[in-house]
């Protein structure tokens, strides 16, 4: 049977993301559906009634929602190029760390970049401590899946897209290459892939779009 995938994202979502890359890597052909989560489709309402987000994967008609979700899903249903690690353990440690991505650092950064002074020096701390955490994963490894991009890669995609540009709009500093020489090393791994550079967010737009999601937390402050 023809399979039909759709994915509905945004261009710039790196959750939306995970999910392209992880058809590109299995090889499947999908249409996609760009939405505008200021004004979302009545498609996007009917398929994730729960949370109304992207991304969303539809598979002959049956939506699938939460990127992470859709990875394994995804895994699951084409066995070639396995994203997951094969081994019971290792699959846990692989959604632990993803889950830790999703709940600890990626919001430490993101608290970082919308706060000032003394709170944003303690937001840098913190996400600092948690990149820590994900730097010792690295060791003896070219990417979190080991020789080759995985599912924790994927999981930690938007760490090589946006790290840069907070640091940038922010005039701070997470990634120290020298106490971050692993993290470093793979972002240039994984930004250089082929398969990654073809959907990588423009960084001006991506410049354009995190600077305008900071400004109104700093006009609360003034
Ligand atoms: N945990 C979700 C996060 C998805 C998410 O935050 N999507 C954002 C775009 S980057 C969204 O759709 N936001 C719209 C909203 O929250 O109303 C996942 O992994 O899929």
């Amino acid at each position: 049977m023809a399979e039909e995938l759709k994915v509905l994202r945004t261009w710039s979502s790196p959750f939306g993301l995970r999910v392209v890359y992880a058809l590109k890597m299995k090889g499947l052909e999908y249409e996609t559906i760009l939405e505008d989560i200021k004004n979302k489709s009545d498609l996007l309402l009917e398929y994730n009634p729960v949370y109304k987000r992207i991304p969303v994967l539809v598979h002959n008609g049956k939506p699938i929602c939460e990127s992470l979700v859709i990875l394994e899903y995804i895994d699951d249903t084409w066995k070639q190029c396995p994203l997951l690690p094969q081994h019971p353990y290792d699959k846990a440690m692989a959604r632990f760390w993803a889950k830790f991505g999703d709940e600890k650092v990626f919001p430490s950064l993101k608290s970082a970049l919308i706060s000032q002074g003394k709170e944003q020096e303690e937001c840098v701390a913190t996400a600092i401590g948690n990149l820590k955490c994900i730097e010792e994963l690295l060791k003896g490894k070219k990417f979190f899946g080991g020789d080759t991009i995985g599912y924790l890669d994927l999981a930690f995609g938007w760490m090589a897209n946006i790290i840069s540009i907070m640091e940038e709009i922010a005039d701070i500093k997470f990634l120290n290459a020298e106490i971050f020489p692993l993290i470093s090393e793979w972002i240039n791994n994984f930004s250089a892939h082929p398969m990654i550079k073809e959907f990588w967010p423009p960084r001006d737009r991506m410049i354009e779009k995190l600077t305008a999601m900071r400004e109104p937390y700093l006009k609360k402050v003034a």
